[in-house]
């Protein structure tokens, strides 16, 4: 279990990493311990010196999630119709938790996946962002990037040239900013990131309005509006949505 033990360890401290350097929201280090089966994720009733100890079954891959910064991935809490509920595996029960949200294309024979995410990541005015910048135009945050510390200590998210190297799929490509105003990534709970490689996660980012905010968190998509400042008349909606001047103008209620 050499292997998941490393995981464990890479998780915690890529959490670290980004926590280091920019702000989220809401944070925990609380550790799921599960197997997954197709999209399937069940939970164990156990430790983590347990949950290591064990081989997982036929068919299954051990999963170690950091919640907080993917808070859930599931989709459903109830099992789907002829999905087991729950089994005993080694005498320890582990429950059905989650149906992973599935693969999406992202264009070329690039793939990414989504993941139900309910806790923005701010990133500082001032901060340093990576991004990747798909052939369609699309831009993909980096959110968490592989820092092994055992092996690299070199690498750090605020260094403009920290990923400069990195391989990219054909027709991508990487460039890294420095913020002038905040950056919300805010999926409003679904977002569509992209593992490159396994060595880092990328977030889509839509920002119609270039604000800062993305669109899914945005309460007023394609004016900018960075300060978010709600409408008196309904508050869901930015205030700078509700003027005659910006009639059509979608709103985005959440
Ligand atoms: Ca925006
Ligand atoms: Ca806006």
């Amino acid at each position: 279990m050499r292997n998941l033990t490393k995981t464990a360890l890479f998780f915690r401290l890529l959490f670290v990493a980004v926590l280091s350097g920019y702000s989220v929201s809401a944070a925990s280090q609380i550790y799921s311990l599960e197997y997954k089966t197709g999209p399937y994720v069940y939970r164990c009733d156990c430790t983590v010196a347990e949950f290591d100890s064990l081989t997982p079954p036929q068919g299954y891959q051990s999963v170690l999630r950091v919640e907080g910064a993917m808070n859930s991935w599931e989709i459903t809490s109830v099992p789907p119709q002829g999905v087991a509920s729950s089994f005993v595996h080694a005498g320890f029960t582990f429950d059905y938790l989650a149906t992973l949200l599935g693969n999406v294309s992202l264009g070329a024979g690039v793939n990414g996946f989504r993941v139900e995410r309910d806790i923005p990541f701010t990133f500082d005015a001032g901060s340093v962002v990576h991004e990747l910048s798909a052939p369609d135009g699309k831009v993909y945050t980096m959110f968490i990037a592989d820092i092994d510390y055992l092996e690299t200590t070199d690498i750090v998210m605020g260094n403009l040239d920290a990923f400069i190297g990195m391989s990219v799929p054909a027709g991508w490509a990487y460039s890294s900013r420095v913020l002038v105003n905040p950056l919300v990534l805010d999926a409003g709970g679904v977002a569509t990131v992209y593992n490159n490689g396994g060595n880092s996660l990328w977030e889509l980012t839509e920002d119609a309005d270039s604000d800062g905010v993305t669109d899914a968190g945005d309460n007023c998509i394609s004016i900018a509006n960075p300060d978010q400042e709600p409408s008196s008349v309904n508050p869901s909606c930015g205030a700078v949505c509700e003027t005659a001047s910006c009639a059509g103008v979608t709103c985005v209620n959440h």
